[in-house]
């Protein structure tokens, strides 16, 4: 019999760190792992988690170009979540990269660390219930994939892109970084000489050239409650 508080399946999570696992028989209840940058050998336990989690919880993805709109909308979206019960979790590239992947650039692989670090503990969030926001460039389909797998093993996975031209955030140009890439002050800078893939199939699709942030926020939570993710608003 299984028994979900006390048994299920012991998880490991797909590494999104640097490194490769690597199970054996002899490795049995514990993963062994090599870093890539130190060759160091990690032994990294499985824990003892069961399949439980808190149901509801979702992540709600935003992605696209720096100075689309991405963290006005997700600021204006979170606190109306929370107003319908869940509690909200910013992951917000820019804070991010303060913290669980400081020292992280702007290469391919370093944007693919840093998107599959916000997706593991999306997914672990996700697991106890929360509301995830996440709004990073996240600029590779691939990568965006693997998150949507880490989440979508607790919850559901929404897609937001805020579908800025390069033309638009330049104009705007928030915090002065388009015109230094143009100027070739800074190199591989997404939309300019760095590439940005747009998602094929986004549950939905912003376009901040034609509506405000908040028309843009209530697109969303209009989503959410047709999915049944949120409770419709309370209307006195
Ligand atoms: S991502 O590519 O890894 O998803 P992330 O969203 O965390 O990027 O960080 C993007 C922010 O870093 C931008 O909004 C901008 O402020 C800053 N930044 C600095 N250098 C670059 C660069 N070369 N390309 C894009 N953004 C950059």
């Amino acid at each position: 019999m299984t028994n979900s508080n006390t048994g299920g399946t012991s998880r490991f999570p797909q590494t999104p760190l640097p490194w490769s696992a690597s199970r054996t028989g002899r490795d049995r209840g514990r993963s062994r792992m090599t870093n890539a940058n130190t060759g160091e050998h990690i032994y990294a336990h499985e824990h003892p988690e069961t399949e439980r989690r808190r149901d509801g919880g979702f992540t709600l993805w935003f992605t696209g170009l720096s100075g689309s709109g991405k963290t006005t909308i997700a600021h204006l979206v979170g606190p109306q979540i929370e107003e319908r019960g869940p509690i909200v979790e910013y992951l917000d590239g820019d804070t991010v990269r303060t913290h669980l992947s400081k020292g992280l650039g702007f290469s391919k692989e370093d944007r693919d660390a840093n998107i599959e670090r916000i997706g593991w503990v999306a997914a672990r969030l996700t697991r106890h219930g929360a509301a995830v926001i996440a709004a990073a460039i996240s600029p590779y389909e691939e990568t965006r994939q693997k998150a949507r797998q880490l989440v979508e093993e607790w919850g559901t996975f929404v897609v937001v892109h805020v579908a800025t031209s390069v033309e638009e955030c330049s104009r705007r140009d928030v915090k002065g970084l388009y015109e230094k890439a143009f100027k070739g002050e800074i190199k591989g800078f997404t939309g300019v000489d760095d590439p940005y893939e747009e998602p094929s199939n986004p549950e939905v699709r912003i376009d901040t050239e034609q509506h405000e942030p908040e028309e843009s926020a209530q697109l969303i939570l209009q989503h959410l409650e047709e999915r049944g993710l949120i409770p419709a608003r309370v209307t006195a």
